[in-house]
């Protein structure tokens, strides 16, 4: 099916939609914004997410009206996540980073992916408010601007910027997850970050920044732009015990290199979120 899929126009048009929502979330990002809370009280939603998920479907919609959607804020409402199948699917997160977002710190992003026949072909990872976009076609590199990236081929635990989060519950158990391998990460790595968006962070690794990316309670549209983007800078994406990459299981680890991605995997205590995307 990827062959009846003109991706160039794709691609094109999911470039177009970005920058114009880029500048509705631009605009609203210089003031604090409002919110409600979803699955609980640091899990937030603004209206621009709702208006940016909005606008970047009903576009795609006008050229591709076959196309399937998971987005973030849809499948937070009425059915859940929809199922994924081999058809082209765009998996949007509007605003990854809406806690920064609401509090106006200027490091949040649009993330967007399109699978066909479950594949990624498309990522594109774009903060407006510092004028970042990263972006990869399965095969054809990835670029920061305009510029090929690449990952940084560091392969030692001791030298590795690592970038994790602290996720969007307050769940005990999962805090204390965390912390358990923030400590464990303290004690090896040369340096541990936690930013506040999960595609950036991929965007960091692909960018040769950061040189490690984990986190347990991710969506599948946190990681889906992220995964290709890594890959396609030479970076891998695997599951965080070391075993293939799981988009619906709501856990990732990417790396510069596969023997930095493993020692990684070996230090982490695990944690497998429940329900997953699927
Ligand atoms: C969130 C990320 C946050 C990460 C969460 C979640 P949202 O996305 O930005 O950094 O820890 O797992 O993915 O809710 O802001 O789109």
């Amino acid at each position: 099916m990827a062959d009846s899929v003109d991706l160039g126009k794709c691609f094109e048009i999911i470039n177009n939609l970005t920058t114009e929502a880029g500048r509705l979330i631009a605009r609203n990002n210089e003031t604090r914004q409002e919110f409600v809370c979803k699955s609980g009280d640091i899990d937030l939603v603004t209206q621009t997410d709702q208006d940016v998920e909005k606008l970047i479907m009903n576009g795609i919609r006008q050229h591709f009206p076959d196309h399937k959607f998971i987005g973030e804020e849809e499948s937070s409402t009425g059915n859940g996540v929809n199922k994924l199948t081999d058809a082209p699917t765009w998996i949007i997160d509007p605003v990854d980073g809406t806690m920064n977002f609401v509090h106006a710190f200027p490091h949040s992003c649009i993330s967007v992916g399109l699978k066909v026949n479950k594949v990624t072909e498309i990522g594109i990872i774009y903060n407006p408010m510092l004028e970042q976009r990263f972006t990869a076609r399965r095969g054809q590199g990835a670029y920061y601007n305009g510029r090929r990236i690449q990952a940084s081929g560091q392969r030692e635990i001791g030298k590795a910027l690592v970038v994790s989060e602290f996720g969007t519950t307050r769940d005990e158990q999962k805090l204390q997850l965390v912390n358990e391998n923030f400590a464990k990460m303290a004690r090896k790595v040369h340096g541990l970050r936690a930013l506040g968006s999960a595609a950036l962070n991929m965007a960091m690794v692909a960018l040769g920044a950061a040189d490690v990316n984990y986190e347990f309670g991710i969506h599948a549209w946190d990681v889906c732009a992220g995964d290709l983007i890594v890959r396609e800078a030479g970076g891998v994406v695997i599951d965080p015990a070391g075993g293939e990459f799981d988009i619906m299981s709501r856990r990732v680890l990417a790396a510069a290199t596969p023997e930095l991605a493993q020692d990684i995997a070996k230090e982490l205590t695990q944690y497998y979120p429940q329900p997953r995307d699927d």
